[in-house]
């Protein structure tokens, strides 16, 4: 089994809670109500907006013939942050609010990761960042179609393009996984997983509001 799929299969119990989460079974069903869609909204665009550092410093780190894939993702962050703009103006969602708190620990988790661990541990982090969000939408993606209101979002992670973009990470991050010392595997194998668990949380962040307990 590929060192993907193993961190893909360790986790699949974690996998199961937004396979479907309430939110995204809502979703698919159309009956997800609209603040917790804009609540949603004001949150993720704060993960996509602030997580740009995340990926300055993994470009920082990143071999050289990475370097073109990760700017090409640094775009795509950056040309998604379009959309969400335009839809919190259509919907009246203030973008400058506050990050939750789940929000504000995931985003330093992930800036933390970039900073002290080895590249490839942060390879290994942001493929959980971007397999946990494909799987959580394509779920949605393939039981609804085009006439869907929130189609755009559906479509963006849960898309076939999408998906190869996913299976990138995961090719490239089995390339690399033959050089990697056993203490830089586990590493990458803890990191996923703190990963799939900060997903757990923000789904539940989005679905429930912040909360403490
Ligand atoms: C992503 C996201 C995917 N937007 N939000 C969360 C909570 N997890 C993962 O990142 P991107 O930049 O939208 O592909």
């Amino acid at each position: 089994m590929s060192f993907s799929a193993k961190l893909r299969n360790e986790n699949d119990a974690l996998w199961q809670r937004w396979l479907p989460h309430p939110f995204t079974r809502a979703l698919a069903e159309g009956s997800l109500e609209e603040a917790v869609f804009r609540r949603w909204l004001a949150q993720d665009y704060l993960f996509v907006s602030e997580g740009l550092r995340f990926l300055g410093v993994l470009l920082a780190k990143a071999p050289h013939g990475l370097l073109d894939a990760l700017s090409d993702t640094i775009h795509t962050w950056k040309t998604e942050l379009g959309l969400f703009r335009e839809a919190a103006g259509a919907l009246g969602v203030d973008l400058a609010t506050r990050p939750y708190f789940v929000t504000r620990a995931y985003l330093d988790f992930l800036l933390a990761v970039g900073h002290q661990e080895p590249f490839a541990v942060g390879w290994a982090t942001l493929l959980g960042v971007e397999k946990s969000y494909h799987d959580a939408w394509r779920w949605v993606y393939e039981r609804t179609d085009a006439g869907h209101p929130y189609r755009a979002w559906i479509g963006n992670w849960g898309s076939d393009t999408f998906a190869a973009f996913v299976g990138f990470l995961e090719n490239t991050l089995d390339e690399l996984a033959p050089a990697l010392g056993e203490a830089e595997r586990e590493a990458a194998r803890r990191r996923f997983a703190e990963t799939a668990r900060y997903e757990v949380l923000f789904w539940e962040m989005a679905w429930h509001g912040e909360q403490f307990e």
